[in-house]
């Protein structure tokens, strides 16, 4: 049997380069080696305030999103988070096992609360359900960006506390970072993460940005002072760029060097710029015909939640069982 890979995104609004290169493009390039689930992770989304129609609308553009990414869904499950309540059961249940210092821990727990009148539980629990999303399947692989890595040590955690306290019952994931574009950052500042909340007209580019605004954003990006690329001493915005094309065309280091080396900045947007608009063009071109179907993508939605519900009732029926909880089966 092969090993289960999952992982997840939030339907937050516009999907970006980061979360494209840092996530999706891994799951693409992974999906047949592994019984392969991947998740529309709205429970996570309600964190933060989301409007209901806005947030379903999301749901539907997001699957749709991973599809024209590449996700086969013939081959790996696609749902969203919501459709199988296992995970808010099983989250209910590693909360109980989690010491509260744990979280308070989280640098993602510390940002998002900083400076905050209110800090809803929800930030708090986050990584709690994180870790229910993924222990839920015994998923073996979770393939994320780095922002990820700190709260998939925390799921090895809590999956270890619980099979200490309660007997083996979880297998013990890895975290799987992609070689390039594991943390891609702002366009118009590359000292922080590339986000979807970030609200800065050039700061990200979305998958379905079209062309012009692509190039537009990377013709604008931040660089630093110096006239031309120079791989010994290139500030954080070049370094950002040389990775978002090395991310999207695979070129070795090698290449990278013979073919940057010395280039003027103006020329290098350029060129990143057209390896962009190049990788994304034939997932725009797919997100269009499958858009064109209203009823394809709910379809997907339903036949992912079908196929993994039976795993996951299986481990929280097993979890009941250890923790001494009743159960009817
Ligand atoms: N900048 C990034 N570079 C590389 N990978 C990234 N990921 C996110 N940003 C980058 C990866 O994308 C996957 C899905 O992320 P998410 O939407 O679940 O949450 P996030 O990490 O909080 O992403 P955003 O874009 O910053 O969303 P908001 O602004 O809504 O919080 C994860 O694998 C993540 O590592």
């Amino acid at each position: 049997m092969k090993a289960r890979v999952l992982s997840g995104v939030q339907p937050t609004g516009n999907l970006h380069i980061g979360n494209y290169l840092g996530a999706l493009k891994n799951w693409v390039k992974i999906q047949y080696d592994y019984e392969s689930i991947f998740c529309i992770v709205d429970l996570h989304a309600i964190t933060a305030y989301q409007k209901p129609e806005e947030l379903r609308s999301n749901i539907h553009q997001l699957a749709a999103l991973f599809i024209a990414s590449g996700i086969d869904p013939k081959h790996s499950s696609i749902l969203a988070q919501s459709s199988v309540p296992g995970h808010s059961e099983l989250a209910w249940m590693f909360t109980c096992v989690t010491p509260l210092g744990w979280l308070e821990r989280m640098t993602q727990f510390k940002a998002k609360s900083e400076g905050q009148e209110i800090i809803g539980d929800g930030i708090l629990q986050y990584p709690v359900l994180m870790a229910a999303d993924i222990l839920l399947y015994q998923a073996k692989i979770v393939p994320v960006g780095d922002d990820q890595r700190q709260h998939l040590e925390l799921t090895r955690d809590i999956a270890q506390r619980f099979n200490s306290l309660y007997g083996e019952t979880f297998v013990i994931p890895e975290t799987k970072l992609p070689l390039v574009g594991a943390r891609v950052m702002g366009l118009d500042d590359p000292t922080a993460k590339m986000s979807k909340s970030a609200t800065g007209a050039g700061h990200a580019i979305a998958l379905l940005d079209d062309p012009s605004a692509i190039r537009k954003k990377i013709m604008r990006a931040t660089t630093d002072s110096n006239p031309t690329v120079n791989f010994g001493n290139a500030g954080p915005g070049v370094v950002n760029l040389l990775s978002i094309h090395q991310a999207f065309t695979e070129w070795t280091d090698g290449q990278m060097r013979t073919h940057f080396e010395g280039m003027r900045y103006g020329d290098l947007k350029k060129t990143v710029a057209e390896a962009v608009v190049e990788g994304l063009a034939p997932i725009q071109a797919k997100y269009k015909e499958i858009t064109a179907d209203p009823g394809y993508v709910p379809s997907i939605l339903k036949e992912g939640a079908a196929r993994v519900s039976p795993i996951a009732q299986e481990t929280v029926e097993l979890t009941k069982k250890r923790m001494g909880l009743y159960s009817l089966a």
